[in-house]
This record gives structure tokens, C-alpha cells and sequence, in this order.
């Protein structure tokens, strides 16, 4: 049997602080903005649903990492709770906070689980929205401040750093059009969200050049845009809709620049970056991390602010309860084109996985989840392809261990191979769990 996957190649699940820990406010934690907005009947889309218990990880911890262990997982991705460790963002540390952390770090090394950390997956503390959030540009001094808390207290043990998760979803989804916290619909904001998270990226890596001494990189999500058709409007808007996407925060990091489509897109809302910003953002990163989940078929659209372009849905393709279509050659692309595009960086994937309805645990605690199974058998073999391509992919985090909150969607959208009864905190291996530990323990042979 042949595989494509390198020998080291870093089989992993990835979850988020706030979608699984629970009990955000215990021993010390200060509130987060997700606190707040799921919290919020008028901002959050499943309401009453919140991150008050999850998936009990925070006292579950041990079980869970032993779960991880009987699965193979070479890796795991988690993010820490900034507010867990800094309960006021900046200033006073928590030890109590800082301490899960070092704790599920040294029960990772203790089950032979390499640890990639992410420092933050959206749970900015309230204690800095209060002072205006990513609007205010001092964010990149905040960040920088948290990231070298960590980066002292857990570099050596945590080789593998993530600054931000997904900075286009932080600026779409929290100050564009509000459905993630902190709930913003204010085009005027985006741009300048952008720009602070990606000078707080910039603060960050250069705090961890002072005190780190292994990888750091950016996690960003990336949808191949494929023109629907060859008319000139149509290969605009998909060169916006790339730009708007899956270039707004590469472009900075890596080649210090943004791309000029934005303007367009922003209009008169557009805001530039200095020479001083666009330095700032640019630092040299040790890999990129791409989540993927989908692509977009894309078309002109005047009417769909701002972007002026809409995707096309697909009538013969499967698409996920989140009604994403599911398109594994995409991730070939995607990371071909980073590869091509931004220099031949070292990549994980960080992200990639899919929810769908899951049958009721049967009886016998089994539950079969094919299309899940399917999605990732293609998905990984399409990272496959990338790597015979000449994509320098070293590793794959599985979106998601466990079943979780799905942000504002709650807990109906379940990504997890493991499944999570909500009632009874009782995980069960889904099939797509079996099926991932053949792939770990054949390094993907099994595929072929
Ligand atoms: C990730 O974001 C998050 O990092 C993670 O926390 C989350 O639980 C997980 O994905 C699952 O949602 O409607 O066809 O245009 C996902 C980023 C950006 C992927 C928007 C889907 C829209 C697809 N998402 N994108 S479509």
C-alpha cells in the first residue's frame, strides 16, 4: 500500500476554547465577548444556547485527552481562552487560568499528543471590547502583551503557535454582518478590524521572536472561488471575492501589501494602512494554516453589498447541514494556489471536517456516520494530491473532535467524529472516528 503522507506527516483533531471547555467564568476567567453575545437573545441565532457547560472539557480534560490517545491522534489543535489567563486582557495574570492550560498541555506530551496552540479563536476578554475591541489600534499591544504571557509560561512544550484563527471570520462575522460576536453590522468597521487584527498578529509573532524558540504561524480559512462564468463581470467578482477572502490577511503577512480589489469592495469605507501598519503585519511566519470546507462558484451580483458577487449553488452536489458544498478538489487547489502564491510555505492544515445529521446512538453504542466518513476519505486524499503536487503540507487537523457549539448555530451542527450526548456528557466514537484511526495508523495508506 502506498501513501503520499510524509512518515512524520502530524495526524490531528482541532477544537476552540469556548466551543468545548464549558464553565468560561470558573477560577477567576474574566467574560469573553461570546459570553456576552450567546448570552444575547437578539444577537444569538440559537437562542439560549451558550458555552455555560459545552462539552464539559474543562473538567473532562484527562478522559478526553486518553480518548485522543486511543484514536492515534499524532497532534492536537486547541485555542486558549485569553480571558482564562489575562481576566481583564491586559495586566493581572491568572494562575488558576493559565494553569488548565499548562495542565492539558503536560497530559498531550505525557499521551506522546504534540500540542499546536491557538491564541485566539474569537473569545476576545469584554474587559477590552469595553474599550473598543479589534477597533481600537492599542489591540496589537494587548495581543502581543497575552501572547507573551503564553509564549513564556508554555514555549519548548508548545512548539507549534498559532497567533489568530481565521481573522476574515472575525471581521465578517463580527463587525460586518453581526452574526458572531461581537455582533457589529457596520461596513465601516471591517476595514479597520482587519487591519488591527493584523497588526495584532504582526505584535504577536515579533513578542514571540523575542521569546520563542520553535513555529509560529496564522491560521486563515480559504474558499477556492471559481468563476461561473467566463464573462468579464462574472471573472471580476470572483478576482474580488478571492481578494475579499483568501487574501486579505495573506497578502499583508506575507507579502505586506493588501490587495487592490478591496478598495473596490469597501468602497468608500475602504481605510489604507500606512507604511508603519503594512511593516507591522508583515512578520516572517514558520507555516500558514489553512482551514477548509468548501468552495464558492461565483457570479456578479450588484445587488449583494458589498461584495457585488454571489455564489451559484450547485444542483448535483452534496451539500453539509451547514449547507456548504462539499468540493475535496478544492483543497488540492487551495493548496496548490498557496503554494504558488505565497512563496511554498510550510502548511497544516488546521482546519477541515463537516457536520451532517448523525443517526441516534444505537444499542450497541455504535453510530454510523457515512457521509462524514466519505467527506473525509476525499478530503484527505485531495491533501494527498496537493503533496505529490509539491504542496509542503506536514500535517491535518480534523475538524472536530467532539461535537460542539457551533458558534451562534448552537448545538444542532454536529462536526464531531466523536459524538457528545449534551444531556449526559457521555462521548461516543462515531464510525468517521474508527475510519480516522485506520488513516492515522496506516499514514493514509489505507486510502489507496
Ligand atoms: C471554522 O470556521 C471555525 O474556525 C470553527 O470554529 C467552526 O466551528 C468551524 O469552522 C465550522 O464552522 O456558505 O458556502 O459560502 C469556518 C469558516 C467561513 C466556512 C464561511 C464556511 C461559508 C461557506 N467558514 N464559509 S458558504
Amino acid at each position: 500500500m502506498t501513501t503520499s503522507f510524509p512518515d512524520d506527516f502530524l495526524w490531528g483533531c482541532a477544537t476552540a476554547a469556548y466551543q468545548i471547555e464549558g464553565s468560561p467564568l470558573a477560577d477567576g476567567a474574566g467574560a469573553s465577548i461570546w459570553q456576552r453575545f450567546s448570552h444575547d437573545p437578539r444577537l444569538m441565532a440559537a437562542k439560549g444556547e451558550t458555552g455555560d457547560i459545552a462539552c464539559d472539557h474543562y473538567h473532562r480534560m484527562a478522559d478526553d485527552v486518553a480518548m485522543m490517545k486511543e484514536m492515534g491522534l499524532k497532534a492536537y489543535r486547541f485555542s486558549a481562552a485569553w480571558g482564562r489567563v489575562l481576566p481583564d486582557g491586559i495586566g493581572r495574570v491568572n494562575e488558576a487560568g493559565l494553569g488548565f492550560y499548562e495542565r492539558l498541555v503536560d497530559t498531550l506530551l505525557a499521551n506522546g499528543i504534540e500540542p499546536l496552540c491557538t491564541l485566539y479563536h474569537w473569545d476576545l476578554p469584554a474587559a477590552l471590547d469595553d474599550k473598543g475591541g479589534w477597533l481600537n489600534r492599542d489591540s496589537a499591544e494587548w495581543f502581543a502583551e497575552y501572547g507573551r504571557t503564553m509564549f513564556e509560561r508554555l514555549d519548548g512544550r508548545v512548539k507549534k503557535w498559532v497567533t489568530l484563527n481565521e481573522p476574515w471570520v472575525i471581521t465578517d462575522g463580527g463587525y460586518l454582518h453581526g452574526a458572531l460576536a461581537p455582533g457589529h453590522k457596520n461596513v465601516f468597521e471591517a476595514p479597520i478590524a482587519s487591519r488591527n487584527l493584523m497588526r495584532a498578529h504582526g505584535a504577536a509573532v515579533k513578542a514571540y521572536r523575542e521569546v520563542g524558540k520553535h513555529e509560529i504561524g496564522l491560521v486563515v480559512n480559504l474558499e477556492p472561488k471559481y468563476a461561473a462564468s467566463e464573462s468579464p463581470d462574472d471573472k471580476a467578482a470572483t478576482a474580488r471575492a478571492t481578494a475579499y477572502m483568501n487574501r486579505q490577511y495573506l497578502d499583508p503577512a506575507i507579502h505586506g501589501k493588501c490587495p487592490a480589489e478591496l478598495a473596490e469592495v469597501f468602497g468608500e469605507a475602504w481605510v489604507d494602512w500606512s507604511a508603519e501598519d503594512l511593516a507591522l503585519a508583515k512578520q516572517k511566519i514558520d507555516f500558514v494554516g489553512v482551514n477548509y470546507y468548501t468552495r464558492n462558484v461565483t457570479r456578479a451580483d450588484p445587488t449583494n453589498w458589498p461584495l457585488a458577487a454571489n455564489m451559484v449553488r450547485q444542483p448535483l452536489a452534496t451539500y453539509t447541514t451547514t449547507d456548504w458544498e462539499v468540493f475535496p478538489r478544492g483543497l488540492t487547489d487551495v493548496l496548490l494556489w498557496v503554494k504558488d502564491n505565497y512563496g511554498d510555505p510550510a502548511i497544516y492544515i488546521t482546519e477541515n471536517g463537516a457536520a451532517f445529521f448523525d443517526p441516534p446512538v444505537a444499542e450497541q453504542g455504535r453510530i454510523e456516520d457515512p457521509l462524514r466518513v466519505s467527506y473525509l476519505r476525499h478530503h484527505i486524499a485531495a491533501v494527498g494530491k496537493a503533496i505529490e503536487q509539491g504542496a509542503d503540507v506536514r500535517g491535518y487537523m480534523l475538524w472536530s473532535l467532539l461535537d460542539n457549539l457551533e458558534w451562534s448555530l448552537g448545538y444542532s451542527k454536529r462536526f464531531g467524529i466523536v459524538h457528545v450526548n449534551f444531556g449526559t456528557q457521555e462521548r461516543t466514537l462515531k464510525d468517521s472516528a474508527k475510519f480516522y484511526r485506520e488513516v492515522i495508523a496506516t499514514n493514509g495508506a489505507c486510502l489507496s
